[in-house]
């Protein structure tokens, strides 16, 4: 089985975005793609010959595909080892942690997350570094840099391997060790909560109901709510993944997960409902009847941390990523410990959780994970979430208005509009920032602009710098409006607006968001001509 190298020419258009390279699977289809982009990560990464590489996906569609690729460029290009997960399935946090655990070189994530799937869905990949967390801004920017100038590529002749059986086999000189994807992070979530409250709480009438999207959390989520933790068959819905996620958008919010919503706003609802995206890391987290925007569920995990087994010692400090409201540095203030205000991607989190000056982190976007990964971790929010429940037994709702009513609300809301025109989209950023100056001062009914920037942001441990972030207008009152292109969709440009309000008052806690921020929401119209330059009356989604 000799490697064989093979002449290619490079494709312009295989630039990571927020989180790697996310494509159409027709895109990555096209003659030597993958291999190109694998092959410049691997010259860039530059392993030591002999290293150990983690390698899984979430089981979409062009998955297996994919494995049989990079097993066969890893054996050519000198790697010793690769685990991978069975049937070619990690999630995405239970990526990261193989990669910790087994200390591995690093690892590859096949997943375009919340995206659809299927033969004309999005297939995706990442790098994640020894730590296990996505490759910062270096990494990525000199695999695009390599992959514009790639001429060969280097990949083994080989038979399939079979990825269905657990154990050990060997390609050339590389050996492969099909893992069991579940057991280890099972048992790392056993070894944060209180698994024996949690169990208590559900055999006690408490009723769970699980999404699993038909993506790859399914067998995670049965293994540790059903067989670990006693739920009933029926608490795990679409749980069997599938490679098109079932024709569903795996992306768990109030648009995209309409059948969960569905049971927990109608009659005779479950006590808690929570739902993942198609490779694991993103969570939403609601009540009877109530919402818990990403924003609160990380500030309200904070301030209750210390009732879960794993974070009694308390939290370090706490991250959060630029758009994501300011609820939690709330908390933090309340609770001594530094906040920190990072640009969107969780690979930004990794220096600060490194050097252990966060323990918690969060985004908007449904995520929120901790120092245990390097990524964002859907389930382990949902069980923080029923460990804080068994604790203090009180109801979801309950919970979050008395945490509103200690730390303030910070009203907060996200408008996508998806799928533009790249020129309309860019056009309404330009806009804006050809306005900062004649902003800056303008007052809007009870609103004055304090400011106006692009964020940027220098990482506090290695110095290193990122520009134009998300386009901020700031109020003098705290309130903010941030405009941001996504860095993860693959058809067009997405826009998206965020919106956030500090409120006091508890007599006005029980506002609609939407109702609460109508005014921002005209001004960011009027200051951004979005409707003008889109030709779009309304959001795609909002959150
Ligand atoms: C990815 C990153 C997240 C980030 C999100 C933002 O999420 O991993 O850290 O918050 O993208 O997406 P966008 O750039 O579209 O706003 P995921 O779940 O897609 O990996």
């Amino acid at each position: 089985m000799t490697p064989r190298t093979v002449s290619t020419r490079p494709y312009p258009d295989q630039k990571p975005g927020t989180s790697g390279l996310r494509k159409k699977v027709t895109v990555f289809r096209q003659p030597h793609y993958l291999e190109n982009f694998v092959q410049s990560i691997f010259d860039s990464i530059a392993a030591p010959p002999g290293s150990t590489l983690a390698l899984g996906g979430d089981g979409r569609y062009y998955n297996r595909e994919a494995i049989q690729v990079i097993l066969k460029m890893a054996a050519a290009n000198g790697f010793g080892r690769v685990l991978v997960g069975c049937g070619g399935i990690l999630s995405t946090p239970a990526a990261s942690h193989v990669i910790r655990k087994y200390q591995t070189f690093g690892g590859l994530v096949l997943s375009a997350s919340h995206n659809p799937g299927g033969a004309d869905g999005d297939f995706g990949i990442k790098f994640n570094i020894a730590n296990g967390s996505p490759a910062p801004e270096n990494i990525t920017e000199a695999i695009f840099a390599r992959s514009k100038e790639i001429s060969e590529y280097r990949i083994c002749e080989a038979a399939d391997v079979a990825l269905d059986t657990l154990g050990a086999t060997s390609l050339g000189n590389m050996q492969i060790e099909v893992i069991d994807p579940v057991t280890d992070y099972a048992d790392l979530m056993e070894s944060l909560f209180d698994f024996a409250a949690i169990r208590a709480l559900l055999a006690g009438g408490f009723r769970l109901r699980f999404d699993a999207m038909h993506a790859v959390t399914g067998p995670y989520a049965r293994e540790i709510f059903i067989n670990r933790l006693g739920a009933s068959a029926e608490s795990v819905m679409n749980a069997v993944p599938l490679e098109d996620f079932g024709g569903g958008h795996p992306d768990p919010n109030l648009t995209y997960a309409p059948d969960l919503v569905a049971a927990l706003y109608g009659e005779d609802a479950p006590d808690f409902g929570a739902a993942s995206d198609g490779d694991g890391d993103r969570n939403m987290i609601l009540g009877q009847r109530f919402f818990v925007t990403p924003s609160d569920s990380l500030a309200v995990l904070a301030a209750n941390a210390t009732l879960a087994p794993g974070y009694t010692q308390g939290l370090a400090g706490i991250a959060r990523s630029m758009p994501t409201s300011a609820a939690a540095d709330r908390v933090a203030a309340a609770l001594g410990i530094p906040s920190f205000e990072t640009p969107t991607g969780w690979k930004f989190f990794g220096n600060l959780m490194d050097a252990g000056r966060v323990t918690m982190c969060g985004e908007e976007s449904f995520g929120t994970s901790s120092s245990h990964v390097r990524e964002k971790d859907g389930l382990w929010a949902v069980l923080f979430w029923l460990n804080v429940l068994a604790a203090r037994k009180q109801p979801v709702e309950t919970i979050v208005r008395e945490h509103w009513a200690k730390f303030g609300r910070n009203f907060y809301s996200r408008h996508d509009y998806e799928n533009l025109p790249v020129e309309a989209a860019n056009g309404v950023i330009s806009h804006l920032r050809e306005n900062f100056a004649a902003l800056a001062g303008a007052q809007f009914g009870q609103y004055t602009v304090q400011g106006c920037d692009d964020f940027s942001y220098t990482d506090p441990i290695d110095g290193s710098v990122s520009h134009n972030q998300g386009t901020r207008i700031l109020f003098t009152d705290g309130s903010r409006i941030v405009f941001r292109l996504s860095g993860t969709g693959t058809e067009g440009a997405t826009l998206r607006l965020y919106l956030e309000a500090f409120e006091a008052d508890v007599s006005r806690h029980a506002l609609d968001a939407q109702d609460a921020l109508a005014e921002l929401i005209a001004i960011a119209h009027r200051i951004s001509e979005l409707r003008e330059r889109t030709g779009r009356e309304q959001p795609t989604v909002i959150t």
